[in-house]
C-alpha cells in the first residue's frame, strides 16, 4: 500500500513530529531523555522532501517525509507520496546488497510517506565538500562498491528472469519520478520550457545553439529512449554528490526515491558527471590562481578510479559465478566457451561505459541549462566567471555525447577535461 492511496496523510510540523516519534517505543528509547526536551530541527535544502534532525539524552535521528508537492516549485507541481514508499524499497534492498554504505532505516510509514533513519553525524553532503576542495580518500572505493554490488546483483546476471521481472513490478510504479527525469534530462535543456535557466546573458548563445542541435537531439533521444527502455537493475536512479553523504573515511548513499529498473549505465554516468561538474566549477571557487590543483587533480583521478574500479568490481562478481538467467553457463562450456564469455563480458563494459559517458554528458547539461541547478556551480559568485566554468563543461558534454568514438576510454575523458581548465569560451556580452 502507499501513501497516495492510503488516506491519514498530514504533513507534520516540529511538534507533531515530536508527538508521533514519542509514541514509537523504539524510537524513544533510542533519543533518550523526556520527548518534551527533543530539539526538532527541519535541515532539508533539497528540492522535493522536508528533512528533519530529531536530537535527545541518548543518540540523534533523521526523518524524511515527502511533501505532496515539489518543494522545489511549490504546490503547482503535485507529486505522488508514493515516492516514499519506493525510496524504502530501495534503501532495504541495497542495505542487504551493500551493507554499511545507505543509513539504516529506524522506522517507515507508508500512511505518512515518512522515513526514520540513522543520523549521519559528522557526514556531510559531499557537493558541500567538493566546493570547499575537500578530497574524500574512501570515495571511489566505497562508491564503486555500491553500485558493482547493487547494479550486478539486481540484473539478470544475478537473477532468474521471475525473480528480475518481480522486482521490475515492484518499482513499475514509481512512474512520475521517471517522469520527472525523462522531461528534466532528456527533453527541457534542449528546447524552449518555461522552467528552464541559464547564466543569462552569458550563456544565451549556447542556451539557442542547445536548441538548434540536431545532433545532439538525435543523441539525446536515444539515450531518453535506453532510459525508458532498459530495465537491466534496479538504479538508485540520482546518484548525483548531493545524495552522498561523507566523511573522509566513511561513505553514504542517500535519497533514492528515485529508484527503478533501468540502464545501469545511468547510475554510473550521474557519478562521473558530478565529479566533473566539480572539476570545471573548481576554477571558479580559487581565490588565487593554481590554489585549488591538487584538488582538481584528484577529482580527475577519481573520475578513473569510478570507472575503472566499478568495471573490474562488476567485472569479479560476474566471473565469480553468476547465476542469473542470462549468459546460460550451459552454452559456454570447456576453454572455447570460456574465452568467447570473456570477450563477451568486456564488449558488455565497453558498452556500459558507452552509455555511462552518454547519460553523463545528458547530466552535466540539465544542470546547466534546466530546472534544478547544482551549487558547484551556483555558489560561483561572478557570473562571468561562473558562465566560463559551465561553458567548459558543456562543449566536454557535448563531445561525449555526440563524439562518443573520439573519447573511447576514461582517461580520454579526463584528458579532454584538463585541456578545456583553461579555455575561454566566446560569451555573449553582459
Ligand atoms: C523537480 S526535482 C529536480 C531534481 O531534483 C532531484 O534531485 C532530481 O535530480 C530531480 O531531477
Ligand atoms: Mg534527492
Amino acid at each position: 500500500m502507499t501513501g497516495d492511496r492510503a488516506g491519514n496523510y498530514r504533513i507534520l510540523h516540529e511538534a507533531d513530529l515530536r508527538d508521533y516519534l514519542a509514541g514509537l517505543p523504539d524510537i524513544r528509547k533510542l533519543v533518550g531523555g523526556e520527548p518534551a526536551s527533543w530539539p526538532v530541527t527541519e535541515v532539508g535544502d533539497g528540492n522535493l522532501n522536508l528533512v528533519f534532525i530529531v536530537k535527545g539524552a541518548r543518540g540523534g535521528i533523521a526523518v524524511k517525509q515527502a511533501l505532496p508537492y515539489v518543494r522545489l516549485v511549490g504546490e503547482s507541481w503535485p507529486l505522488p507520496l508514493s515516492r516514499a514508499h519506493y525510496e524504502y524499497l530501495a534503501l532495504s534492498r541495497q542495505a542487504q546488497l551493500a551493507s554499511g554504505l545507505v543509513p539504516a532505516v529506524l522506522h517507515h510509514d507508508d500512511k505518512l510517506a515518512l522515513t526514520v533513519m540513522e543520523l549521519l553525524e559528522p557526514h556531510i553532503i559531499m557537493r558541500k565538500g567538493l566546493v570547499a576542495g575537500t578530497r574524500y580518500p574512501r570515495f571511489a572505493s566505497d562508491v564503486t562498491t555500491f553500485m558493482a554490488r547493487t547494479l550486478f546483483f539486481t540484473s539478470d546476471l544475478a537473477l532468474s528472469a521471475a525473480e528480475k521481472k518481480e522486482g521490475i513490478a515492484a518499482f513499475a510504479g514509481n512512474h512520475a519520478l521517471c517522469k520527472i527525469t525523462e522531461d528534466l534530462i532528456f527533453t527541457d535543456p534542449y528546447r524552449i520550457a518555461e522552467q528552464n535557466r541559464w547564466t543569462a546573458p552569458y550563456l544565451d548563445g549556447l542556451a539557442a545553439a542547445l536548441r538548434e542541435d540536431m545532433e545532439l537531439h538525435v543523441a539525446i533521444s536515444r539515450l531518453k529512449l535506453k532510459f525508458m527502455a532498459s530495465p537491466e537493475a534496479l538504479l538508485h536512479g540520482d546518484l548525483h554528490t548531493g545524495s552522498i553523504m561523507v566523511t573522509e573515511s566513511q561513505t553514504r548513499v542517500i535519497d533514492p526515491e528515485f529508484a527503478f529498473y533501468g540502464p545501469i549505465g545511468f547510475d554510473v554516468g550521474a557519478v562521473l558527471a558530478n565529479l566533473l561538474m566539480a572539476y570545471f566549477a573548481s576554477a571558479g571557487h580559487e581565490r588565487a590562481p593554481g590554489e585549488r590543483a591538487a584538488f582538481e587533480a584528484w577529482v580527475l583521478e577519481t573520475v578513473e578510479q569510478v570507472w575503472n574500479e566499478f568495471a573490474r568490481k562488476f567485472l569479479d562478481l560476474w566471473r565469480g559465478g553468476a547465476a542469473g538467467d542470462a549468459y546460460p553457463v550451459a552454452l559456454f562450456a570447456g576453454e572455447q566457451g570460456a574465452t568467447r564469455l570473456e570477450a563477451e563480458r568486456q564488449a558488455y563494459m565497453q558498452r556500459l561505459f558507452t552509455d555511462a559517458v552518454g547519460f553523463a554528458a545528458a547530466k552535466i547539461i540539465r544542470r546547466i541549462f534546466g530546472l534544478a541547478h547544482n551549487i558547484d556551480f551556483e555558489l560561483i559568485e561572478d557570473p562571468r566567471m561562473r558562465a566560463t566554468s559551465e561553458a567548459r563543461a558543456v562543449r566536454l558534454a557535448r563531445a561525449m555525447m555526440v563524439e562518443a568514438g573520439a573519447l573511447p576510454a576514461v582517461a580520454d575523458i579526463t584528458g579532454a577535461a584538463r585541456k578545456l581548465r583553461n579555455w575561454q569560451p566566446k560569451l555573449a556580452a553582459g
